[in-house]
Order: structure tokens, then sequence, then C-alpha cells
């Protein structure tokens, strides 16, 4: 009986992988058996998350790159290619957060974010899907949001850009799925993240998220993992474009 969800022989790149979302998701697939390059703009916290799952026994190299910068990304993408091996999966998780009113939100802090949320899923996976395409085969799989599929006040810039990412994931699979590439999304609810700092040292948004949330509780990073492995294995081989919410249920409650 083969295992569906085994990822043993696979190289996978993840974006913004030195902490947060990245890292367990980097970590996930690597406990089952993928070779994972880690990417961040940071070597030295690069070195630091890869010798940590070096430590574990896992297959971990690192890749330092601005994703937000088309050259920088084709350059890289094309020496991981030709110096570590074809990269059969894809998260495309780099992203960042500013938070808020609209009618304040700086235009260069908008720049920023759009270029970070949704520029680099597109220059990342344009870039990686050339090579997958001339090999019939390849995984991606974008990091979405809650907030693809809800809003609330003050993020309203990275509701756009997560809400975007959602349906480039589509555009993608209908693009690429004949060719043999599998385009998906996780969208993850709320997780005590670097990002989300503020945010866990507001009780009042605890409070809130506690009630708001089916499960009513914050998401443990590991509980991400799962997701990442089905879609970057062959028990995923016929989904496309799909948006996998892991929240407890937030965005399907009232
Ligand atoms: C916020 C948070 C969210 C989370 C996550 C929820 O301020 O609302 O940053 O955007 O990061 O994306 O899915
Ligand atoms: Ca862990």
């Amino acid at each position: 009986m083969t295992n569906l969800f085994d990822l043993t022989g696979k190289t996978a790149l993840v974006t913004g992988s030195s902490q947060g979302i990245g890292f367990a998701l980097a970590e996930g697939l690597a406990q089952h058996g993928a070779r994972v390059i880690l990417n961040g703009r940071n070597p030295e916290k690069l070195q630091a998350a890869a010798q940590t799952l070096k430590a574990q026994g896992h297959e971990a190299r690192i890749a330092p790159f601005d994703v937000t910068d088309p050259d920088a990304v084709q350059a890289a993408i094309t020496k991981i290619e030709a110096e570590i091996g074809p990269i059969d999966i894809l998260i495309n998780n780099a992203g960042m957060q500013h938070r808020a009113p609209l009618e304040d939100f700086p235009h260069d802090k908008w720049d920023e974010l759009m270029k970070t949320n949704l520029n680099s899923v597109f220059y990342v996976a344009q870039s990686v899907a050339r090579f997958m395409l001339g090999r019939g085969h390849g995984r991606i799989i974008n990091i979405a949001s809650a907030m693809s599929e809800l809003a609330r006040a003050s993020v309203a810039p990275y509701t756009a850009a997560k809400g975007a990412v959602r349906n480039l994931t589509r555009g993608m699979a209908t693009d690429w799925a004949a060719k043999g590439l599998q385009v998906n999304a996780i969208a993850p609810g709320y997780f005590k993240t670097p990002l989300n700092k503020a945010l866990i040292e507001d009780e009042q948004f605890t409070a809130w998220l506690e009630a708001r949330t089916p499960a009513g509780r914050w998401g443990n990073l590991d509980e991400l993992k799962g997701a990442a492995i089905f879609l970057a294995s062959d028990a995923a081989s016929f989904v496309n474009g799909h948006t996998l919410y892991v929240d407890g249920g937030l965005t399907i409650s009232v």
C-alpha cells in the first residue's frame, strides 16, 4: 500500500520561511520526507531556521532572495534548479501585514504590502512554473487567508491582497492544470505568529476571536501542516484551484 502523503525525494521551496507559518510548513513537509529550501531576505535568520530542521534530521538548504524583485526571483529560481535540483513543490508564503484605518493608509505601505503579498506570488510562481511545465508536473500552494473571504476594520489592503491571492490561485490552475500542475491555496485563520504579535497581546482581540471562532481559540502552527502535506502530495493529484480554509470554522460562522 503506497503512502499517498509521502513526500520522500521531493524538493520544496517555501518563501518567507525563517519563522511563523512559512517555517511551520517547511517543517511539516520535511517531517514527511521532503528536502526543503528556506527563503527569506535575512541569511542569518534563514541559517538558524535551517539548522533547527537539520538538528531534527531533515535536509534543509537556504535560498535568500527578495521575492518582490522579479529579476532576483528569476535568477534565484534558475540557480536553485541548476545547483540543487528540480523544484517539485512551491509554497508561496511570504507576506506582511500593516494595520491602519483605510482613510489614513499610507500609499507607500499599500505598495509594499501589494508587492509582498501579491506580486511575489505571481513572480515566484511564474519562474517556478516555467520549469515545472517543462517536466509536466509540480505542485504550487499559495498562502491565502481567512481574509480572502472575510473583512475586518484596519486591514483592508491585506484583505484585498489575500482576496486576489485566492483568485490568482484559480487563474494559475486554469492555465497550468492541463500541463500537470496542481495549484491550490491554504487560507489560515488566526495563528500566533510574529505577524500577529499586536493581536496576541490584545486581550480584547483574543476575546473577540474566541467568541467569533466555532473552535473558540487561536490555531496552533502545527495544525497547518496537514493541509500543506495533503496539497503537496499525490493525494491531491486531482485537486486544483481550491482554497482550503484552516480556521477553526471562522469563515463559515456568523
Ligand atoms: C489581522 C490578522 C489577520 C491574520 C490572518 C487571518 O490583523 O486581521 O493579521 O490578517 O494575519 O491573515 O487569516
Ligand atoms: Ca514544531
